[in-house]
């Protein structure tokens, strides 16, 4: 593990891999090794007790950077990433992820890939192509988590396991960084 660096200097990093072709195993190996300031982050936190909250902090056509704050029992349902490479990482609390392999698509019919995995600060779910991820109801805290898509997408498919059933979901922000400058607005 390195030092600790600010999220601005995370997004100047992701902007310079990115200009060198943003690799996987690059990407990868700087999430794995980069820790992030945890007073950075307090400017994206945000908390609604109706669902969890989706701040962006940086988005380019080739990448797009959020940070997700869940409150106590909120958690995201079985969905997938658009066949977007889909990184995500604990920065505060314990999220507990669960990764499903698709065997059919219609109807969906999926399997879990392996036992639900709980992730401290550091931890990161590395490329999942259908997952669901859940504020540890162990730990009774709030969470905040780092998420890297590349690309960006703007919709997934949501997975109901028990009827079988998939639905699409559009994803909307609930709060973009205006304030330094790094939103295009676009
Ligand atoms: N993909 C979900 C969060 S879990 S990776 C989202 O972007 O809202
Ligand atoms: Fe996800």
């Amino acid at each position: 593990m390195g030092p600790f660096v600010s999220i601005g200097q995370v997004v100047a990093d992701l902007l310079d891999l990115e200009k060198a072709g943003f690799a996987t195993p690059e990407v990868q190996a700087y999430l794995l090794a980069t820790r992030i300031e945890p007073t950075s982050l307090e400017r994206y936190v945000t908390v609604d007790q109706t669902h969890y909250t989706r701040n962006l902090i940086h988005r380019t056509d080739g990448f797009e950077l959020l940070a997700l704050c869940w409150a106590v029992g909120q958690a995201a349902p079985i969905h997938d990433h658009e066949e977007q490479r889909c990184w995500a990482r604990v920065e505060r609390g314990r999220l507990r992820f669960t990764d499903f392999t698709l065997l059919s698509d219609d109807p969906p019919h999926l399997e879990q890939s392996g036992p639900a995995v709980t992730g401290d600060p550091g931890h990161l779910n590395a490329l999942p192509r259908i997952h669901k991820v859940e504020n540890d109801p162990s730990f009774r805290q709030r969470a905040v988590s780092l998420h890297l898509y590349a690309r960006p997408f703007a919709e997934c498919t949501i997975y109901d396991l028990s009827r079988r059933e998939k639905r699409r979901q559009r994803l909307r922000y609930d709060s973009v960084a205006h304030s330094i400058g790094f939103w295009d607005g676009g």
